[in-house]
C-alpha cells in the first residue's frame, strides 16, 4: 500500500520495544531493523529482536550494531526489563539469526538507496549518532527519526533524566543537531500509555482466549509475560503496578500521526551535569527564536490520544501474533528453520495479582531443545562483534 511508511526501527527490546516492532511491522513496511546495547546488552537484546520477529512472523532482516555508548560506561536496566532483557518468560530456542554485525554500515547503505524512509530509533541513539558522523549527508534523506527518549518533565532512571537518553547523551546530542526532521517521543507523552494488569490480562486473553484452551497467539502470550515481569519489577521498585508503553509511541507518530499531537520545540540535551546529565531540555516558551532561544529543531510529543493508540497496538497484536491450528508450526514460517515447540507461558510463581491465563505452566514438545533463561542466553549463530 502506497500509504504504508517504510521505517527502519533501532531498539533494545525491552517488551516495549518488541510491541514497536509488531506495531511497526503491521501498520508499516518494516524494511529492516537494527539493535543496540541498552535494556541489556547487545547479545541478549538482539536475540529478543530475533525472537519477536520469530514470533510474530516478522520477515525483516536485523543487524546488530553498538554495544556501548559513544563515550560513557554502558548501563543497562536489569532492574526492569530483567538481565536479558526478556526476563519472566522461560523463551523458546530461537531459529533465526543475524543478517549482520554492522548496523551502521547498514543503515547508511540503506539510506543512500532508498530516500524517504522513516528511522525510529527505541533505544539509546548510539547507532543513529554514528551513521550522521560517519555520513552527514544521509540525514537529509530520511523522511524523518521518530525516536523514543527524553522528557519534558520527569526523568526515570535519575529525577531528570530518561533511559535512553541517560545511557548515550552525547548520541542524542549529535541526533538533535543533525538536521534531520525529529519527532520526540519522551516520558511526558509516553507515560500516557499506560501499562498494568489490564494490558497483561488483555494480552493473555489474546493469547489464549479460553483459559483451559489453546494458545492461538503466542506473540501475545510472550508479551503478556513479559508485562506481567515489568509490572511486578516497577511494583518493587515504586510501589506501584503502574508503568508507560513507552517505544510504540515512536512508531504510532508515524504510521498514525494524529494519535500524538506534537508542537515544535528546541531541544537540547544536558552532557556536562553533575546531577542533571542526559536530561532534556525542551524550550516550551512562547515566542520566536532569539540570540538565547534557539530554533526549533524537533516535534516534542506532547499529547497521546491513548484509547486509540492501545487500539492499533491491540489489533498489530492480534494480527501479527495470531497462528492457525498448531502454533508450533505456525511459528517456524522460515523454510530452514527449526520447528518451534508449543509456547510455554511464563514459570515465575504466580502471585494473586498477575493474570490469570498466564500461570499455568506448560511443559515443551518431548525432544524440542530449550532456550537458557534470560541472562544466561545462547548467543546468535555469529559472536556479535563492537562496531
Ligand atoms: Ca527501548
Amino acid at each position: 500500500m502506497a500509504d504504508r511508511p517504510r521505517m527502519i526501527v533501532d531498539c533494545d527490546p525491552g517488551h516495549d520495544d518488541a510491541v514497536a516492532l509488531v506495531v511497526a511491522a503491521h501498520f508499516g513496511d518494516l524494511v529492516a531493523i537494527t539493535t543496540v546495547g541498552g535494556n541489556a546488552p547487545l547479545i541478549d537484546v538482539t536475540n529478543n529482536a530475533l525472537l519477536t520477529c520469530q514470533l510474530f512472523g516478522i520477515d525483516a532482516p536485523v543487524h546488530a550494531g553498538s554495544t556501548r555508548p559513544l563515550v560513557a560506561e554502558p548501563r543497562h536496566a536489569p532492574e526492569v526489563h530483567g538481565v536479558g532483557g526478556f526476563d519472566g518468560p522461560t523463551l523458546p530456542p530461537l531459529n533465526r539469526s543475524v543478517a549482520s554485525h554492522d548496523a551502521v554500515e547498514f543503515l547508511i547503505e540503506t539510506i543512500r538507496a532508498e530516500e524517504g524512509l522513516w528511522l525510529i530509533p527505541t533505544g539509546p541513539l548510539t547507532n543513529v549518532a554514528l551513521v550522521f558522523r560517519t555520513a552527514p549527508d544521509v540525514a537529509g534523506r530520511l523522511a524523518g527519526v521518530s525516536f523514543m527518549g527524553g522528557s519534558a518533565t520527569v526523568g526515570n532512571h535519575t529525577p531528570v533524566a530518561e533511559f535512553n537518553a541517560l545511557v548515550d547523551p552525547e548520541a542524542m546530542s549529535v541526533v538533535l543537531d543533525s538536521g534531520a526532521r525529529i519527532i520526540m517521543s519522551g516520558l511526558d507523552l509516553t507515560y500516557q500509555f499506560p501499562v498494568d494488569d489490564t494490558l497483561a490480562m488483555h494480552l493473555g486473553a489474546v493469547a489464549r482466549p479460553r483459559r483451559d484452551g489453546p494458545v492461538v497467539n503466542p506473540g501475545a502470550l510472550l508479551l503478556a509475560d513479559l508485562v506481567a515481569n515489568y509490572l511486578d519489577q516497577l511494583e518493587r521498585l515504586t510501589g506501584l503496578r503502574l508503568g508507560g508503553l513507552h517505544d510504540p509511541c515512536a512508531v504510532l507518530a508515524v504510521t498514525h500521526p494524529s494519535v500524538v499531537s506534537t508542537s515544535m520545540r528546541h531541544v537540547q540535551v544536558e552532557l556536562a551535569g553533575t546531577l542533571t546529565r542526559g536530561m532534556t531540555v525542551v524550550d516550551q516558551r512562547r515566542g520566536e527564536p532569539t540570540a538565547n532561544r534557539g530554533r526549533p529543531n524537533v516535534a516534542h510529543g506532547h499529547t497521546l490520544d491513548h484509547r486509540r493508540a492501545l487500539s492499533l497496538v491491540m489489533d498489530a497484536i492480534k494480527a501479527k501474533g495470531a497462528v492457525s491450528g498448531d502454533p508450533a508450526s505456525a511459528t517456524s514460517h522460515s523454510s530452514n528453520s527449526t520447528p518451534l515447540g508449543p509456547w510455554s507461558p511464563s514459570t515465575r510463581s504466580s502471585t494473586p495479582s498477575e493474570p490469570g491465563p498466564n500461570s499455568m505452566p506448560s511443559q515443551p514438545a518431548p525432544g524440542t531443545p530449550s532456550r537458557p533463561p534470560s541472562g544466561n542466553r545462547q548467543p546468535p549463530t555469529n559472536p556479535t562483534t563492537v562496531s
